[in-house]
């Protein structure tokens, strides 16, 4: 330990005096050389440069995708590409403790099915909140398809805070869609199923089989989904697909897709043609059109009743109020995507080569004429395609998305089968460019794409397959997201990402400056509900008590401690750990493992987490900090004695391993002299220059700061601890008192590296 003292202090040493400043090497070759030995072009050359960000760069837009299988959301930057997050929504995730500790247990607890834990999801749309139709940079919302679930993650710290089940659907795909100003997130089932939790024949689908849309209520102001003020249209077996809010002179009301609506059911095993036989047997599918706004105000009314202890508008009801409609939309529809002024909406069908845009006028001159060309057979009235549709317009095989760009009437449409993007116009119905791309793109994503006000810049392909983009790691195939530069007339290929998660569906972009993250919570903070939680611990308040059978560990974390260090508890006992971060330092986060257990914390500053166990086998349980938090992070350990019932103390005080005498003493507070020069030295560096101008080294010198003071705190045990004559006691608290110089000093000189590179200038003396 004396060893390790002496290195990292001729380090700092070193730092201080600049010899840590090394003069980069860097590389003689000229540019020219490198292209010639890497094989690049000119063309490469101009995308590097488009995508590259020199480290501390940020991005100019972050992108939140689904995770496709891995029931997360993955947070990258744009134009870098560079993944900077995976967010546990549906599946635990223990870097981030998500399903680990108890607080965020009780968010997966919300998304159980019929009683069971269902620990992954199947993401597909993320949606941003919005506020007159724009992002409003505070939370997101993405659905599972394979469970019915939507989740909502709070962009204040990129936590999943709630998920909530569909009461009706038995699978949703259709969502998750927000309404302009966040009143609803639209949410449409996929495969038709039965309302109910019953066995109910398939001879009975076409009566007892429904299909659905749900308008969850959400919160703007406490970003919470309200189950109690949703309400879920019932609507025929046929399978909905994606939805879209309308906008503008389409407010109020939204959009759904539907593919086998010939409700067509297979089963191959008996000889019956297969599902995709009878799915796209008739030349047209139906958009469903539903008027939210005038449903909440008939729930509002009292005059919708509940079903499974939820708002449910039956068929005839709908039809009855004007809330529902039809219209025939292109063989095996996928995306149905609004303009961003409202006035049209563009669908694609898969097994067309046309995208169809559909006037929002004619639609409506049609719904206030009562002018349909018949009805489903569940008495829904249709609209005729012609009292519709602006136009069609051919842009290759296989269909599926459209974005908006920023440019009026300029769109982009995925298309699966040719493999490509192509860009056009809806107001001319013309095509403008096409670009292929790698391989098989399902969606595609502009920057605020679903926004009123598109900014365009760029465009991301989600492809379905890689194939032979990447080095080969075996049979199953990272994703493949490509970059493409839309500034100008013609698309650009800028870069390929692979993701190693799950399927990329659908993503949406923000602009990284409306977002306002976290550096902290608010201290001893529950971040899954967002209050202050019952289990905060302020420092010195660290105490063990046990309320009906259960021990709680009232404790906290600290460089470079775990308070209490040891925990004595009887076999047979529940065990409830509560910690609490004390740091307010940016990205001092600890962690928390035991052994044997299946959990891992983890404690940002100011969080408050908790996990509660059977200690049900006698033994010895070492814990440790998981994260590497400071140069005594391995000595952040503790542990959990697990006593035998009944066990009796043979009594004896903790066994020390060293003795230590005054000359052990007198060396290590010369060591702490020496460390307070270095210090003193720092803080005269950062107080003649202009500090306060850089807000992260004020809030390093504030952390420095704090150190400083637990290091006067035990600076003053070990001088009375001397002046006692126990130098046992007092060279470990004089060790302790120089650990706290450390942590000082290191923020001391991050702070100082920072002014250095960012050009700090020298201010007079005060
Ligand atoms: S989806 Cu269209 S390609 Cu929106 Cu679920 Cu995958
Ligand atoms: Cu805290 Cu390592």
């Amino acid at each position: 330990m004396k060893v390790n003292n002496k290195r990292t202090l001729s380090l700092m040493l070193g730092l201080v005096m600049g010899l840590g400043a090394t003069a980069s090497a860097y590389s003689q070759a000229s540019l020219e050389d490198v292209m010639k030995a890497r094989g690049l072009t000119q063309k490469d050359l101009l995308a590097a440069a488009k995508t590259y960000t020199p480290t501390g760069g940020r991005d100019e837009y972050l992108v939140f995708a689904s995770g496709g299988q891995s029931g997360q959301v993955i947070v990258y930057g744009i134009p870098s590409m560079r993944i900077l997050k995976y967010i546990g929504v549906f599946t635990p995730e223990p870097w981030q403790g998500y399903g680990f500790d108890d607080e965020s247990k009780e968010v997966l607890k919300q998304g159980r099915i019929q009683g069971k834990d269902i620990t992954w999801g199947d993401t597909h749309h993320p949606a941003f909140s919005e506020t007159e139709g724009d992002y409003n940079g505070k939370y997101l919302v993405i659905n599972d398809k394979a469970n019915p679930r939507l989740a909502v993650i709070d962009l204040h710290d990129f936590e999943t805070k709630q998920i909530v089940v569909n009461p009706f659907f038995k699978s949703s795909h259709g969502g998750a869609f927000m309404t302009p100003n966040s009143e609803y997130v639209m949410e449409a089932a996929q495969y038709a199923a039965p309302f109910s939790s019953d066995f109910v024949p398939l001879s009975e689908f076409n009566d007892k089989y429904r299909g659905g849309v749900t308008y969850w209520k959400f919160d703007l102001e406490k970003g919470r989904i309200q189950p109690d003020q949703s309400f879920t249209f019932e609507l025929p077996p046929y399978s909905q697909d994606l939805s879209d809010a309308g906008k503008g002179p389409s407010y109020g009301w939204g959009f759904t897709n539907s593919f086998c609506s010939e409700r067509y059911v297979g089963g191959i095993e008996t000889g019956r043609p297969p599902f995709e036989a009878g799915c796209s047997q008739k030349d047209t599918d139906f958009l469903h059109i539903t008027n939210w706004k005038k449903a909440a105000e008939l729930v509002a009314a009292g005059k919708v009743s509940k079903v499974n202890g939820s708002y449910m508008i039956p068929m005839a009801q709908a039809i009855k109020e004007e809330l529902l409609y039809l219209v025939p939309e292109p063989k095996s529809p996928h995306g149905v995507d609004v303009s961003p002024d409202g006035t049209h909406l563009i669908v694609s069908g898969k097994l067309d080569s046309h995208t169809w845009v559909y006037s929002w006028e004619k639609i409506q001159k049609a719904m206030a004429a009562k002018k349909f060309e018949g009805k489903d057979p569940y008495g829904i009235p249709i609209i005729a395609l012609k009292d519709a549709l602006h136009t069609q317009v051919a842009v290759g095989l296989g269909p599926l998305h459209t974005q908006y760009d920023s440019k009026k009437c300029v769109v982009y449409t995925s298309i699966y089968v040719d493999s490509m993007v192509t860009k056009w116009d809806y107001c001319e119905g013309k095509v403008l460019d096409q670009l292929h791309i790698h391989y098989n793109i399902g969606h595609l994503m502009a920057m605020e794409g679903d926004s009123v006000s598109p900014d365009g810049k760029y465009l991301v392909s989600l492809n379905k397959l890689a194939i032979d983009r990447f080095n080969p790691v075996g049979p199953l195939h990272p994703q493949n997201h490509q970059l493409i530069d839309i500034s100008g007339d013609k698309m650009q290929l800028l870069y390929d990402m692979p993701l190693p998660l799950g399927e990329p569906h659908y993503a949406v972009a923000i602009k990284a400056d409306k977002l306002k993250p976290a550096v902290r919570y608010k201290s001893g903070w529950n971040s899954r509900t967002d209050e202050r939680s019952p289990y905060r611990t302020r420092a010195g308040r660290e105490k063990t008590e046990t309320v009906d059978g259960v021990t709680h560990v009232y404790g906290t974390v600290i460089r470079s401690h775990i308070t209490p260090e040891i925990i004595e508890v009887e076999e047979g006992d529940t065990v409830s750990l509560h910690f609490t971060n004390l740091e307010r330092a940016e990205d001092e986060v600890h962690g928390f493992a035991i052994y044997g257990q299946s959990v891992n914390l983890s404690i940002e500053p100011g969080k408050t987490a908790s996990y509660t166990f059977k200690a049900d086998k006698a033994g010895v349980y070492p814990y440790y900090c998981t994260e590497f938090c400071s140069a005594l992070h391995l000595e952040m350990q503790g542990y959990l004695l697990v006593k035998p019932k009944g066990y009796v103390s043979k009594g004896g005080a903790v066994e020390e391993g060293q003795q230590y005498t005054k000359a052990d003493y007198d060396k290590q507070v010369k060591t702490n002299v020496e460390t307070q020069a270095v210090i003193d030295s720092v803080v005269g560096f950062i107080t003649s220059h202009n500090f306060k101008d850089f807000p992260s080294v004020v809030a390093l010198v504030e952390d420095a700061t704090e150190q400083l003071g637990f290091a006067g705190e035990a600076k003053k045990k070990a001088e009375d601890y001397a002046a006692k004559g126990d130098y046992q006691n007092a060279t470990l608290w004089a060790g302790q008192w120089w650990q706290y110089q450390v942590k000082t000093a290191d923020m001391g000189l991050r702070a100082k590296t920072h002014l250095e590179q960012n050009g700090a200038v020298k201010v007079q003396a005060k």
